[in-house]
């Protein structure tokens, strides 16, 4: 007798409400992976070290060189022996999320140095990716994958060198703007079922550029 009250569509506008809360939270559910990955850049020096940054140099360096600065008014200055390094180092941390070191570096007046880049897990080095020779007088920008370094997705993350990678004592090079950035999350483009193609290998009956 109370169903005979309910207006003759109720059922089927509760169908659709709860088919559309249905749609929403898998909506949510597919895209929530990839949103909790991407992390915003982290700063590691610009005109000074970011916060939780701090120098583990062996090589000599100066954080506040106005010799060269790529942007701002100073750059780190770096005068290093044979395989001595600039050095960075952060508190272990999770690079979920984070795709590329990157930074500007300058090869000074003189110019010509080999550099090895090599992240550190739990201040362990791993295997070191190859940079340079470094022209002289010149900003060049580097970003090398987290993935290349043996450091993407891992939660022991403490930081990268920069190391003479020849065995002789290298001309001062000039490092500025260092950025772990973080990773555009890959979300799958949606199907185009019921949608209109516009153009796959030429344009689509009724388009013009
Ligand atoms: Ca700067």
């Amino acid at each position: 007798m109370i169903l005979a009250l309910l207006p003759p569509c109720r059922g089927a506008l509760v169908g659709r409400r709860f088919s559309l809360a249905a749609a929403l939270l898998l909506a949510f559910v597919w895209l929530s992976p990839a949103s909790a990955r991407a992390q915003t850049d982290l700063p590691v020096y610009d005109d000074g070290l970011a916060a939780g940054w701090e120098n583990w140099s062996w090589a000599s360096v100066d954080l506040a060189s106005t010799a060269y600065a790529h942007d701002g008014a100073t750059s780190i200055a770096v005068d290093a022996g044979a395989w001595s390094a600039l050095s960075l180092r952060h508190a272990p941390m999770d690079t979920t999320g984070y795709g590329k070191l990157t930074f500007w570096i300058n090869g000074g007046p003189v110019g010509g140095q080999r550099l090895m880049v090599s992240a550190t897990l739990n201040d362990a080095g791993q295997p070191s990716v190859a940079i340079g020779p470094l022209a002289a007088d010149t900003w060049q920008f580097v970003e090398i994958p987290l993935a290349s370094l043996s450091a993407d997705d891992v939660d022991n993350f403490t930081g990268f060198w920069i190391q003479e990678g020849t065995g002789n004592t290298a001309p001062t090079f000039y490092v500025d703007d260092i950025v772990i950035t973080g990773s555009v999350p890959t979300i799958p483009a949606p199907p185009l079922d019921g949608g209109m193609p516009l153009y796959d290998d030429a344009f689509t009956s009724g388009w013009q550029n």
